[in-house]
């Protein structure tokens, strides 16, 4: 059935409840020779990157599309808009704001607010100036200060158009899969550079959570975090002990610091090279209180004890999307539900879920019902934590349409909107239809 249904008597099914679709700037816009270079357009030039040798210069040409791009959002009758900015679209080198850039944004804006979309936005979703990698990226504390300068300058440029500000898109990914794995960009490989970048992404966090505050003091402002739940693979308390590690090392490191102040325990086993310069007052700017909470969620990973490392994580079984990604939507109610036993936590929006499903175009229509199903299990998933208390105000499918879906390049797709892009085409796929059913049937 091409239908996404929830319990009659949900909270999802009241206006109060905000749907929306997101994307992210270096994703879907293109026009990269009308800004700085940026640490996704260095990666994708190096060889044995990207998987398909592609790079974002042109994406879904949604630089020059982002007209008839709002069009599409407006027609699928979506609540909200999540986007991120260009960094080195709208910062020149010396700090100040791009007027060009600037006006690209304000434009979007202003035709969301027009519209009555409202504009969740996040202010850093991977694409990192070039210059400023070249002084050491995320590893230089530098960064972070240089990060509350253009969310200071921004936020003030951007007046009273946007509706939430996040400040970062899943710090876990620029911090882990950028400089310790180098699975993304910039590529950088060592153990004992992942908690340092993450700690410098931390504190960008809260010194922009600030400057945020004082700015725009109407808007929701905090943060997106992305958690893969961490199972043992049996009852076994070696294989418990190691899922439990994974856990903090992955997810908790990402949130414990900005609800308790503080770093998880698993830190003192660490070796020393490993741990970040923390100073003096860093986990209370860190522990800026937030006014919501991003959470973004595809899937789980399963653990058992390993001789050699902290843990070990098991191949995907069972059901898996395009991308390699177990369907696991049970993870999803018990993540949310076990971070709200955990933490005092603020309101919670889904800003991300979704699936990459290897989609074909027939006739201008894209059958996606593995997509529909996604959508309707982890759409339960959230009802059910929502029923057990969970303060869940939003969900945004991940994503509005098809794009660069970064190492993967352009071979997985994510999108609720088919894009051909050859001639930029967009058609809306029949998840995307279910979509808007669900939502206009409120
Ligand atoms: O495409 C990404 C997005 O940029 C961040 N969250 C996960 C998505 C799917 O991999």
């Amino acid at each position: 059935m091409n239908k996404i249904s929830l319990p009659l008597n949900s909270k999802m099914l009241t206006k109060e409840f905000t749907y929306g679709v997101a994307t992210a700037s270096f994703q879907i816009e293109g026009a990269s020779e009308k800004r700085l270079p940026c640490i996704w357009d260095t990666f994708c030039a190096k060889e044995n990157t990207v998987v398909d040798g592609s790079n974002g210069d042109i994406a879904c040409d949604h630089y020059n599309h982002w007209k008839e791009d709002i069009e599409l959002i407006d027609s699928l009758g979506v609540d909200a808009y999540r986007l991120s900015i260009s960094w080195p679209r709208v910062i020149t080198e010396s700090g100040e704001l791009n007027s060009t850039g600037v006006n690209f944004y304000l434009d979007i804006l202003n035709e969301l607010k027009k519209r009555n979309i409202k504009a969740f936005v996040t202010l850093y979703h991977w694409d990192l100036p070039q210059h400023l990698e070249d002084n050491g990226g995320w590893l230089n504390r530098e960064t972070a200060y240089k990060f509350q300068q253009y969310a200071d300058l921004i936020s003030q440029a951007f007046g009273d158009r946007v509706h939430s500000y996040a400040t970062l898109n899943e710090p876990f990914c620029s911090a882990y899969l950028g400089y310790e794995v180098g699975v993304h960009a910039p590529g950088l490989v060592g153990r004992e550079n992942g908690k340092k970048a993450a700690h410098h992404l931390l504190l960008a966090h809260g010194l922009a959570m600030s400057v945020l505050t004082k700015n725009s003091p109407d808007s929701l402002n905090g943060i997106v975090l992305n958690f893969t739940p961490a199972y043992a693979i049996d009852d076994k308390p070696e294989n418990i002990t190691a899922a439990s590690f994974a856990d903090d090392y992955f997810n908790q490191w990402y949130i414990k610091p900005i609800f308790d102040g503080k770093y998880p325990e698993i830190m003192q086993q660490l070796p020393q090279s490993c741990h970040p310069d923390i100073h003096r007052e860093d986990m209370a700017i860190i522990s800026h209180p937030v006014d919501f909470l991003g959470v973004n969620f595809y899937t789980r990973a399963v653990y058992q004890a390993s001789d050699v490392d902290y843990f070990d994580e098991l191949p995907a079984t069972g059901k898996l999307t395009d991308i390699g990604w177990e369907v696991f939507p049970k993870a999803f109610s018990e993540l949310l539900i076990s971070l709200n036993e955990r933490y005092n936590l603020p309101p919670v929006y889904i800003t991300e879920n979704g699936a990459a499903i290897d989609d074909k175009i027939v006739n201008n229509e894209v059958i996606d019902q593995d997509r529909i199903d996604y959508y309707q299990q982890h759409l339960l998933a959230v009802n059910d934590a929502i029923e057990s208390g969970v303060d869940i105000q939003g969900y945004f499918a991940w994503s509005l349409m098809d794009n660069f879906e970064w190492a993967e390049g352009y071979l997985k797709r994510f999108g609720i909107v088919y894009v051909d892009y050859e001639s930029q085409l967009r058609t809306i796929k029949n998840s995307g239809h279910a979509y808007k059913t669900l939502i206009s049937n409120r």
